[in-house]
């Protein structure tokens, strides 16, 4: 299927809602485990302003266990399936086979965390079916990856590997106008890192692809606001962190909730037309 640009199918500022079908995310885990509240709660996203609804069968949160196959599948396809097509559908898996059947169910967009390093069928699997691919920076893997995180210069890695990371996909068939980048908020990083990857936010922007973030209800805003052992954070911290990361020039917003968000990156989008 021909598709027009990602920035022009996700136009700036974008909201992507998320819908964790998992029992074990975050901030949301065990909320939609069953696919039919799962569909509803994708339908009132869509509802609310997203334009693009991100779902995923596996938690990435620190210290989360890898899910398999046939439970991934288990997990998200009766929702696509209860979907019929209905919202417009992006998929959070590293599995080609995850996203195989997603997208011929109607995805558009497949949100890979691993950047194409965790199954190396995926990449054939978005060319292939000329889907949208955001690639985001983790260092190491769930499991560990908030193990004393280093950097020498967090923003000029990250920007290195998602350049790296974007030559491998369109080496692999994938038309660069298609991918988006995504520094992995959280993923690897202290607070202090992940506030550094939304102030330089503009050295991501500069390598030529819309960015979209992942800030929704991150631990890192909640110890900003004082709690040194908050594990998630509020809709108002969240979308303070969503409006300084659009006012460096990212496009989309992988959030929670949804209509705050729309209403806050109208408002600052409006403020610098
Ligand atoms: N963050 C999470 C999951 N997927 N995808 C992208 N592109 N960017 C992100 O920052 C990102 C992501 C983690 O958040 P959440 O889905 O709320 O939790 P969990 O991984 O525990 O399901």
């Amino acid at each position: 299927m021909r598709r027009p640009p990602v920035e022009e199918r996700l136009r700036r500022p974008a909201v992507m809602g998320i819908v964790n079908v998992t029992p074990d995310s975050f901030s949301d885990g065990g909320l939609h485990f069953h696919p039919a509240s799962a569909a509803a709660a994708a339908r009132e996203l869509a509802a609310a302003g997203a334009a693009i609804v991100d779902i995923g069968g596996e938690s990435t949160r620190p210290g989360a266990a890898p899910v398999s196959l046939d439970e991934e599948l288990r997990r998200v396809v009766p929702v696509l399936e209860e979907l019929g097509g209905d919202v417009p559908i992006s998929i959070d898996t590293t599995k080609a086979e995850v996203a195989r059947r997603a997208l011929e169910l109607g995805a558009e967009l497949v949100n890979d965390v691993s950047a194409l390093r965790a199954d190396p069928a995926l990449a054939g699997v978005v060319a292939d079916a000329g889907a949208y691919l955001c690639l985001m920076h983790m260092r190491g893997e769930p499991g560990t990856m908030q193990d004393d995180p280093r950097y020498d210069d967090v923003v000029a890695e990250v920007a290195a590997f998602l350049e790296e990371r974007l030559g491998a996909a369109v080496a692999a068939g994938i038309a660069e106008e298609r991918i988006c980048l995504d520094p992995g908020i959280g993923f690897g990083k202290t607070v202090a890192q992940n506030l550094e990857l939304v102030r330089r936010l503009d050295v991501l922007v500069e390598l030529g692809r819309p960015v979209l973030v992942g800030l929704s209800r991150k631990s890192t805003f909640g110890r900003v606001l004082g709690d040194p052992d908050a594990s998630t954070a509020t809709t108002a911290a969240s979308v303070g962190a969503a409006v300084a990361a659009f006012e460096r020039g990212a496009t989309v917003f992988r959030v929670h909730d949804v209509r705050e968000h729309v209403e806050a990156l109208t408002v600052a989008a409006a403020v610098s037309a």
